[in-house]
């Protein structure tokens, strides 16, 4: 018997008509780069502001007047948790479309733009307010906290803006599909419209809860708001959002880092399921925030938890499929034992190494994350600053660690670059450095949780009691990681800027990995959009619409007769 017969090559597919395609169109390059300036600007002001905050929290500083604490966190959620990771995004998926897809057509591209400038618009009518401290209300925007009309309105426009820039590339993957009738699209396309779906159905809830409640209230136009409808809104909105940080991740982790350590991709049709099950169960999953939260029936609740756990899935799988990309790897340069393939991985490339670095944070992060979904585990944590240092394993270490790494060779792709010696060796201390830094803080808060210390607050405010006490070396050690962090953000500026401007002029690859020749066909099923939009509804209302209607019907704004919105 001969050798079985490879079942499919979905990348041989892709790029049946983009086989030329390998760089980003030099139009669609310029889209890319205006949203990375506006990304890197905000990681500069959003990662001082960090600086200040532990400072601030371990009473090693006090803030010189007029500043407050609120308004300090306020620029750093926004910044960073909101703006940093939107354009970052937005940006790599246009140029991710343009690479595998082929170049976005001009009203493409110039939907992309207008969606970039509404973006632009918003972000600066936002963080004024936020710098006139006329909008410290943190990045959540929780009622009753609450900011000046023009803070709501700026995030509108930030909220749609992302939808328009998201058509640009949405359309360009239709046309690729109506151009190869029958084929399977690009691998990491087919994951960058995945995110903007699942960004566009999320978003809806954040849009109605700015435009209907918090808008006319700010403006005067009502006396009132309901505030637990907000909240609803909020993480109706805000768990999604913590996926549309992480795909991008993963469509590194899935379609580039196996090209880099010179393998393949384990599975396409396995990564597709990871994606699909993303889009699904992102949404439905909210109220896991609000499990101790009055007004929500503990039954709901509990769905919302069970349907959390089916979203840890499509994480499983990714960490399946990454260890099976490195085995495999490892095994064709000679690797033996259970655990030598990571003897054979290429360490000393930074494209490379930071998304590892972040791929290992993971494990701790998500363990962190099924805790704070266990309902009753979900007591001992809420509030605590244990969430912010989950937070920082997973997006601030996980997600923004890829981020870096995929900066490496994207920037000098689009810039006409090369990421010399001296660059890549910066970009591995840079990551170590982040890595010291976030175990020190990250890990501090973790255990500082566990002993009751409540996040968003400062060592002032604990009024010299006992307890705060037990808490004040976890606070100067978080102190401590903060500034190696901060030393890590201006390192990889420093590269990000050499690699705009001064890098030697060359060719740097986009490294997007073939399948592997015995990954099984891809189901068609996965493309079939329709399918799963429709299933989507399904559980966003099975999830929400009880909910809803309950805190509308109870909650006192809705049953003493006073306006809900
Ligand atoms: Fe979370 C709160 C539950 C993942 C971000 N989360 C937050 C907040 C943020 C956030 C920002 O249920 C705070 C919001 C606020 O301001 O209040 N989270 C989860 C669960 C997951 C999860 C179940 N979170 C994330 C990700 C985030 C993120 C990802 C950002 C990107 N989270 C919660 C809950 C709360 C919460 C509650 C509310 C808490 C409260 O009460 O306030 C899961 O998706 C996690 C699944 C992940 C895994 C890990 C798989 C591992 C992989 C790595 C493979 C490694 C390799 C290399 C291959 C199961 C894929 C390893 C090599 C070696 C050598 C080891």
């Amino acid at each position: 018997m001969g050798k079985p017969k490879p079942k499919q090559q979905p990348s041989e597919k892709y790029t049946s008509k983009s086989v030329g395609v390998i760089k980003v169109d030099a139009k669609d390059a310029r889209l890319v780069m205006a949203h990375m300036y506006v990304a890197f600007i905000a990681l500069f002001l959003g990662g001082a502001a960090g600086l200040l905050q532990v400072l601030v929290r371990s009473g090693l500083f006090e803030l010189p007047k007029p500043f407050g604490y609120y308004q300090i966190l306020t620029i750093h959620g926004v910044l960073l948790g909101l703006i940093l990771t939107t354009y970052f995004i937005m940006g790599f998926q246009v140029a991710a479309v343009s690479r595998t897809s082929g170049a976005l057509s001009d009203n493409q591209r110039l939907i992309s733009w207008i969606g970039f400038w509404m973006m632009t618009i918003g972000t600066v009518m936002s963080a004024s307010m936020v710098l006139l401290n006329e909008a410290s209300v943190l990045y959540t925007f929780y009622a009753p906290l609450q900011a000046h009309w023009i803070y709501y309105l700026g995030l509108a426009l930030v909220i749609v803006g992302s939808w328009i820039d998201s058509m640009g590339h949405c359309l360009r993957w239709e046309q690729w599909r109506k151009e190869n009738p029958n084929q399977t699209t690009p691998l990491i396309s087919f994951m960058a419209v995945c995110n903007s779906l699942l960004w566009f159905v999320a978003t809806l809830g954040v849009a109605i809860e700015v435009v209907f409640l918090l808008l006319p209230w700010a403006l005067g136009f009502v006396d009132r708001v309901n505030v637990l409808l907000t909240r609803t809104l909020f993480w109706y909105f805000g768990h999604a959002l913590v996926y549309f940080w992480l795909l991008p991740a993963y469509m590194v982790w899935y379609c580039v880092i196996p090209k880099i350590i010179g393998g393949k991709l384990f599975s396409d049709g396995l990564a597709r399921l990871a994606f699909i099950m993303f889009v699904l169960f992102s949404i439905p999953v909210g109220v896991h925030h609000q499990l101790t939260e009055p007004g929500i029936a503990g039954s709901w609740k509990f769905l919302q938890v069970v349907l959390t756990m089916m979203v840890v899935i499509p994480s499983m799988i990714t960490a399946f499929s990454m260890f099976a990309t490195f085995e495999m790897r490892g095994r064709e340069l000679g690797a033996k034992g259970l655990f030598s393939w990571l003897r054979r991985m290429p360490w000393g490339d930074a494209r490379f190494f930071a998304p590892f670095v972040g791929m290992v944070a993971f494990v701790p992060g998500g363990a962190g994350g099924i805790i704070n979904a266990s309902y009753q585990m979900n007591q001992v944590i809420h509030n605590t600053i244990w969430v912010t240092g989950h937070f920082h394993l997973t997006v601030a270490t996980t997600v923004i660690l890829t981020f870096f790494g995929a900066a490496y060779w994207l920037i000098p792709h689009l810039t006409g670059r090369t990421l010399t010696k001296q660059l890549n060796r910066l970009g591995i201390i840079q990551a170590i450095c982040w890595a010291i830094g976030m175990a020190i803080m990250s890990f501090s808060m973790h255990f500082e949780g566990l002993i009751g210390a409540p996040r968003r607050s400062t060592f002032s405010d604990y009024g010299g009691a006992e307890i705060a006490k037990t808490w004040a070396s976890y606070q100067v050690a978080e102190a401590v990681g903060g500034t190696f962090l901060f030393i890590g953000i201006v390192l990889f500026l420093y590269i990000f800027v050499n690699l705009c401007l001064f890098a030697p002029i060359g060719e740097e690859e986009f490294p997007i990995a073939e399948v592997a020749p015995q990954a099984e066909k891809t189901p068609s099923i996965l493309e079939n959009f329709k399918v799963w939009i429709v299933v989507l509804v399904a559980l966003i209302l099975i999830a929400y619409t009880f909910p809803i209607y309950d805190i509308v019907q109870n909650s006192p704004l809705g049953s003493k007769g006073f306006k809900l919105w």
